[in-house]
C-alpha cells in the first residue's frame, strides 16, 4: 500500500529564496498529519540552529506521523538527529561515479566503508534508519545494490531511490524498481523523483506499480530547482485513478495556499489540482458541455477538493454562459437581446485583455435599456505599493504581473511607487493578495482602495 513522506520543511525549504519560519513549520506540519502522510521529513538539524529547533518542536507536538531528520554521514549529523527527538534519520551518501569523485574524493570501497558505519552508529543511537544513495539513478547498478545492501545490513528498513537529477523515465524507474527488489535484503523501498523533466510524478507512480512503497512528496512541489512531485497531486491522483483512498483531501488545499502564501513561492495559474485555472472553462464549445453536464470537460468535481467551477466570460464565450452569469445576478434576458449581447461582449473582447462581470452588467442595461442595480460579486481595487529605495521597481513588478489577480501595473510618481488594478473573487481572496504582495522582497508598505464603480472609456 502506497505511503506518504512529506519534505517541504526538507525538501521544500530547498527551495531558491524560500524559508520558512518555525510558526509556520508548526503550522504546516500539523496540516500535513490532517492529510494523515506516513511521514514528515522536518529538516535536517546540522543545516542552522533554528532548523534543528523546528525539528525538535515538530517531533514534540505528538503527530501520528514518524518525524524524520534529514542527515549528511556524519556522526555529528546523526547525533544532532538524535538529540531533536525524531523518530528516523535519513542519512544520504551519494553513489555515483561523478558524485564520489567531483564531490566526495571517495573510492567506491571508502564509500560503502562509510555508509556502513554511520547507519550503524545511528542504530546504536536507537534511531530507525533509512538510507539515501544520492543520485542513485546515475549509480552503477551492481554498486548501487552492494551500498544498499551494506546499509541495510547495518540495520536501515528503508532505502530511498534518490533520482537526484530528475532523469528518469517511467519505463525505467519500474525496470530498476523491479530489479532493486530482486536484489536488495528485505526493506521498504522510496521513490525521491526530482522534476527536472516534468516527470517527476508519472515516474513515482510508475515506481509504485513496480513494487515501491513510498513517494516523497512537497507542499506545491518546491525543492530544489524543479522540485519533486506536489502532495495534492500524488494524493488525488492515486485517489482517482488508482482507487487508493486512505488520505484526507480536505485541508488540501488550504495547506497549498498556506504555504503559497508563507512561502512567497506563487502557484502558476495552470498548475493541476491546486492552480486556479484547474476547472475554469472557457471556449463556448466547452462551456456549453459544462454547463448541460460538468462531466463533458472535467476529470472529477471539483468539489472533491473543496473547490468550485468557474467559467471565463470573453471573446470565446457562447450564449449559454452569458445566459448562466446573467441568471446568477437574477437578470432574465430574452433569446433576442442574448444574442445582441453575446455579440457586444464579442466585440468587447476583441478590444480588451479582460471582461469583467461589470462589463457584462453594463451591456445588459445597454442592450435591454433597463437599469440593473446590480453590484458585481467580484471585487476590484487598486492597491499602491511603495518599493525599498535599494530594490529595483522593476524586479517587484515583475513579481507582481505573475500573480494572476493583478490585472494592470503602473510604475507611478508620488508617495507610492507601483500601482496595481487587481480583480477578486471577494474581501477573503483581496486580503490574501494583499499579504502575497507583501511578502514580495522589496515591498515596503501597500495600501489599498476598493472601486465602487467603473466608468470605461471606449
Ligand atoms: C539532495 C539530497 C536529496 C536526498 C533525497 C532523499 C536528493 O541532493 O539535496 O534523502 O531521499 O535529491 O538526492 O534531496
Ligand atoms: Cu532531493
Amino acid at each position: 500500500m502506497l505511503e506518504i513522506l512529506d519534505s517541504t520543511l526538507r525538501e521544500g525549504e530547498q527551495t531558491p529564496y524560500v524559508n520558512f519560519t518555525l510558526e509556520e513549520k508548526v503550522q504546516i506540519a500539523r496540516l500535513l498529519d490532517e492529510v494523515g502522510v506516513e511521514m514528515i521529513e522536518a529538516g535536517d538539524p546540522s543545516v542552522s540552529p533554528n532548523v534543528a529547533k523546528a525539528v525538535e518542536r515538530i517531533a514534540s507536538l505528538g503527530l501520528k506521523a514518524e518525524i524524520v531528520a534529514h542527515s549528511m554521514a556524519t556522526k555529528s549529523g546523526i547525533d544532532r538527529a538524535k538529540a531533536c527527538g525524531a523518530d528516523r534519520v535519513a542519512i544520504f551518501y551519494a553513489t555515483s561515479q561523478i558524485h564520489l569523485e567531483a564531490k566526495l574524493h571517495r573510492t567506491p570501497e571508502e564509500a560503502i566503508e562509510i555508509i556502513r558505519e554511520h547507519v550503524a552508529y545511528a542504530r546504536s543511537l536507537g534511531l530507525k534508519v533509512r538510507y539515501t544513495p544520492e543520485d542513485a539513478t546515475r549509480t552503477d547498478f551492481e554498486f548501487l545494490v552492494r551500498a544498499c545492501n551494506a546499509a541495510i545490513e547495518a540495520g536501515a528498513d528503508r532505502i530511498s531511490f534518490a533520482d537526484t537529477i530528475g532523469i528518469m523515465q517511467p519505463h525505467l524507474i519500474a525496470e530498476r524498481v523491479r530489479a532493486l527488489r530482486a536484489r536488495l535484503l528485505p526493506c521498504k523501498i522510496d521513490l525521491h523523483c526530482h522534476n527536472d523533466y516534468g516527470l517527476a510524478l508519472a515516474n513515482a507512480m510508475a515506481g509504485i506499480r513496480a513494487g515501491a512503497d513510498c513517494i516523497h512528496v512537497t507542499v506545491n512541489g518546491l525543492g530544489e530547482r524543479t522540485g519533486i512531485p506536489d502532495l495534492a497531486e500524488t494524493i488525488v491522483a492515486f485517489h482517482n485513478l488508482e482507487g487508493i483512498q486512505k488520505y484526507n483531501l480536505a485541508p488540501l488545499m488550504e495547506l497549498s495556499a498556506y504555504v503559497e502564501r508563507v512561502s512567497g513561492f506563487f502557484l502558476a495559474p495552470n498548475k493541476p489540482i491546486t492552480g486556479q485555472n484547474a476547472f475554469t472553462h472557457k471556449s463556448g464549445v466547452h462551456t456549453n458541455g459544462v454547463l448541460k453536464d460538468p462531466r463533458t470537460y472535467e476529470p472529477f468535481d471539483p468539489a472533491l477538493l473543496g473547490r468550485q467551477r468557474k467559467i471565463v466570460i470573453d471573446k470565446y464565450t457562447g450564449k449559454s454562459a452569458v445566459a448562466a452569469r446573467l441568471e446568477e445576478y437574477g437578470v432574465q434576458v430574452s433569446p433576442a437581446e442574448l444574442e445582441v449581447i453575446v455579440s457586444r461582449i464579442k466585440l468587447l473582447g476583441d478590444q480588451r485583455k479582460q471582461i469583467f462581470d461589470s462589463d457584462i452588467i453594463d451591456i445588459a442595461e445597454q442592450v435591454t435599456g433597463r437599469r440593473l442595480d446590480i453590484i458585481p460579486h467580484n471585487l476590484e481595487a487598486v492597491i499602491m505599493l511603495e518599493v525599498e529605495s535599494q530594490v529595483y521597481t522593476s524586479l517587484v513588478v515583475r513579481r507582481l504581473r505573475a500573480l494572476t489577480s493583478v490585472r494592470n501595473v503602473y510604475e507611478i510618481t508620488g508617495d507610492f511607487d507601483v500601482s496595481a488594478f487587481v480583480e477578486v473573487e471577494d474581501i477573503m481572496a483581496l486580503n490574501n493578495l494583499i499579504e502575497e504582495i507583501r511578502t514580495i522582497p522589496g515591498v515596503k508598505r501597500t495600501e489599498t482602495r476598493m472601486i465602487l464603480k467603473k466608468y470605461n472609456g471606449t
